[in-house]
């Protein structure tokens, strides 16, 4: 286990003040803050090699894409992927959802064909595939639920069939916290030669990850929410599937050779790869993992599982607090939505921040979710490396505190 106390000396963020109070920081499900490592990084590629990469000859830009190629190495390693050929650098887990679901998916969804989703996902891993499904006449097909917010497999078991081309489910829910069983899902698709598609965008900066472990075809993340920069995704797919799609964009950087009339394809990684990259932040990605490594992510977890145990009592003891999701910790990530009372989401966070305490509040992208919950928004806490147990006291005495106040907006 790591010391949160001497983790945060790493994050300058920290130690500003919201509202003259001590920010409390439990949005790192949105984005999650980043150690002086990542920002020295940003600082050091632009001061002293900033340069455009896999072109020039000269030394900058040599040292531009040993940087560049090594974070993509370091990426590989990180979710254990058999060749970095197979890591594709977007600009955010949602443009390498919607790079899969636009190549292989219109190449291999057909008039009649079924694309399986579950009703918790991010409208990132859901329109992009609700599209696909109307532009070719498929239909998309719903896991059912359990009461507690898991996927209900034995339902699973009989949805997914001959009819299924594609699985896309998330690895853990950045609303009920769930985290899904994979495995089973990448059997009960590749027994009916369909693909699991895994949204790893909360899972992978929470979870240790191993692709060829969960067997899974694809996986997209996103760096911002590992404590990485903004602007800094991944698609990971299987070597033999990203061979066989088309290309996304065409332009610089992708080509093999061009002519007047006809232009052929960069072998991967490169194929996906279209125009300059956001060559720094990709750099900086590599920090990012640095860091997470040092730490362990099994440390990490574990850190999680004691925050989100602690959370979920203390919500529990305030009475009134409707919590979604697994009660479990074991079960979930560092992420615990709630609402308090009759009282609207908005206002729990907005008193909260009065009290320089930053959580989500809303429909956290998942408006089908809500509908299912019967809720228009819920609370969101969620948590990451730098967070203690204390900011988890000071969350509970906000809302007691809030209860007071919110009681009677609630009565009016
Ligand atoms: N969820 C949240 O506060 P991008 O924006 O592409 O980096 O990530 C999209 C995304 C995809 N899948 C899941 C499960 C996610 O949680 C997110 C981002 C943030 O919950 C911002 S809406």
């Amino acid at each position: 286990m790591f010391d949160s106390k001497t983790i945060r000396k790493d994050f300058p963020i920290l130690d500003r003040k919201v509202n003259g109070r001590k920010l409390v920081y439990l949005d790192s499900a949105a984005t999650s803050q980043k150690p002086t490592s990542v920002i020295k990084s940003l600082t050091n590629y632009y001061e002293n090699y900033n340069a455009n990469i896999h072109r020039g000859i000269h030394t900058l830009s040599e040292e531009a894409t040993e940087a560049f190629e090594e974070t993509r190495e370091k990426i590989r390693l990180f979710i254990d992927a058999a060749e970095n050929r197979e890591v594709i650098f977007t600009k955010n887990a949602t443009e390498a959802i919607n790079l899969v679901a636009q190549t292989w998916g219109r190449q291999n969804v057909l008039a009649g064909d079924e694309i399986v989703v579950t009703p918790m996902e991010h409208h990132s891993n859901f329109v992009p595939w609700q599209q696909l499904a109307k532009e070719r006449e498929a239909t998309l097909v719903f896991l059912p639920l359990t009461d507690d917010g898991q996927i209900d497999m034995p339902a699973a078991e009989k949805l997914i069939n001959k009819k299924t081309r594609v699985v896309a489910v998330t690895q853990m829910s950045n609303v009920l916290g769930t985290i899904n069983p994979l495995n089973e899902l990448a059997k009960l698709a590749h027994h009916v030669g369909a693909v699991l598609f895994v949204d790893g965008a909360q899972g992978v900066p929470h979870l240790p990850t191993s692709v060829r472990e969960l067997d899974c075809d694809f996986m997209a993340f996103s760096l911002h929410k590992m404590l990485g920069p903004t602007g800094v995704g991944v698609l990971w797919g299987r070597e033999t599937l990203l061979d066989a799609m088309p290309a996304y964009m065409t332009g610089g950087d992708m080509i093999n050779s061009v002519t007047r009339e006809k232009s052929t394809w960069n072998e991967l990684p490169w194929k996906f790869e279209a125009g300059t990259p956001n060559i720094a932040d990709i750099i900086a990605s590599g920090a990012a993992i640095d860091y997470l490594n040092e730490l362990g992510m099994d440390a990490v977890r574990a850190h999680e599982i004691e925050l989100v145990e602690y959370a979920i009592k203390g919500l529990q003891s305030l009475g009134d607090a409707q919590i979604y999701g697994p009660l479990d910790a074991t079960k979930r990530g560092g992420v615990v939505s709630f609402n308090f009372k009759d009282v609207h989401p908005h206002d729990v966070g907005q008193i909260l921040n009065d009290a320089g305490i930053a959580i989500r509040a809303g429909h956290h992208c998942c408006q089908p979710l809500m509908r299912d919950l019967n809720v228009s928004g819920t609370a969101r806490a969620s948590f990451y490396i730098y967070n203690t147990k204390e900011e988890i006291d000071i969350l509970l005495e906000a809302l007691k505190e809030a209860d007071k106040v919110l009681g009677h907006v609630a009565c009016r």
